[in-house]
């Protein structure tokens, strides 16, 4: 068996592979993209692994993707490479779709060219969702997208039904909603607080003064998982009788704000909230703090620079479906989300 994975430097690539060299004996071909200074390191547990191997492509050129097939002739094609970033997507619409969109079509003509038994995984996102008109959301849900990048995902989940009722591939759309963990890029809010919140608690316990947290909107609401849960899920969507869509999510909606309380929790820091608007801040709330500029310090302040054009303001996911028909389920909650990510960035801060 051999399993093509795009984005492999990525957090969902490379826990993709992760599930699949210990769950199978496929060959993994890990697909990235030229750069002077690639980051290994989501992948140092299996670069070196018998079955895995690296390989060179752009989701932009049609040419290395069409080779790729043709020469590895996978047996499954499993796309996490993307423009993953909604904040970014309003500065750079065009490659954001070029990589999200159309690159989905350059994978779906490679596979119906030249391996049409090949299945296919596109990523989809909550995000398509966008303004929500009905909570908990499922697959019925209307698209209804707010950013470029959101548009870009709602676009990919037409082609690859167009290309799944045309030429009967078997290819699958997920719809999954967020996903985190301590592969997650450092611009994506989870990471950006618990790694803010591993900065702090070390400044705190060597008595030394530091910055805030920067964020932008506290309020809007997003329904969590754990990465590591979602490709169980992935896997499993991708190995029914006949193709079809499912929602993966934990089906429990939080907002930043609570993600932010529970991290500076579990590294056992107690903040308080005051002000209103964007004078809004999270003082820390420790009378033990022998330094009295620490003690006034402010843990989270707001920057409007991380306000979004437009936001998506509540996400709320229904994977009933994907319950029953796939016998899934996320085994982390989202307490245990928020522990693992602030724990795991203390100890290696
Ligand atoms: P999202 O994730 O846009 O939901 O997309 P992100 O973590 O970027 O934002 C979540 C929410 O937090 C608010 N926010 C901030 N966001 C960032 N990045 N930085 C900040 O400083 C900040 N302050 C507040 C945002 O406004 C937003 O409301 C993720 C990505 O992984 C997508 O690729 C994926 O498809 C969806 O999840 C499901």
């Amino acid at each position: 068996m051999k399993i093509i994975i795009t984005g492999i430097l990525g957090q969902d690539g490379a826990n993709m592979a992760e599930y699949l060299l210990k769950n199978t004996n496929a060959k993994i071909f890990g697909m990235m993209r030229r750069s002077a200074n690639p980051n290994f390191i989501n992948c140092k547990n299996f670069t070196k692994h018998y079955n895995f191997e690296f390989v060179y492509g752009d989701l932009t050129d049609s040419v290395s993707i069409d080779n790729l097939v043709r020469q590895i002739q996978p047996d499954y094609f499993i796309n996490f490479g993307a423009q993953s970033f909604v904040g970014c997507s309003w500065d750079i619409p065009l490659q954001t779709f070029d990589v999200n969109a159309t690159g989905v079509v350059r994978c779906l003509e490679a596979i119906r060219r030249f391996k049409p038994d090949c299945k296919f995984y596109s990523a989809g996102s909550s995000e398509e969702l966008g303004d929500v008109i009905y909570t908990p959301q499922d697959l019925n849900h209307p698209l209804r997208p707010r950013s470029p990048y959101g548009a870009s995902k709602a676009s990919a989940r037409h082609v690859v039904k167009v290309y799944r009722d045309s030429y009967k591939l078997y290819a699958v759309h997920g719809l999954l909603f967020n996903h985190e963990g301590t592969k997650r890029g450092e611009e994506f809010v989870t990471r950006k607080i618990t790694k803010g919140v591993a900065r702090i608690y070390h400044a705190i316990k060597n008595n030394q003064i530091f910055e805030p947290i920067e964020l932008g909107n506290l309020d809007s609401k997003r329904d969590w998982s754990d990465s590591e849960d979602f490709v169980d899920g992935v896997w499993k969507m991708l190995n029914q009788k006949s193709p079809k869509d499912y929602v993966l999510s934990s089906d429990e909606t939080h907002s930043i704000r609570e993600f932010v309380e529970k991290a500076f929790n579990h590294a056992h820091i107690e903040g308080y909230w005051h002000g209103e608007g964007i004078e809004e801040k999270y003082y820390i709330n420790d009378t033990y703090i022998e330094n009295k500029q620490i003690e006034s310090s402010c843990l989270v302040k707001i920057n409007p620079k991380f306000y979004r054009p437009a936001e998506v303001d509540l996400l709320l996911g229904d994977s009933n479906l994907a319950r029953k028909e796939l016998n899934w389920k996320p085994k982390i909650s989202f307490d245990k989300l928020v522990e693992k990510m602030v724990c795991f960035d203390i100890d290696n801060f």
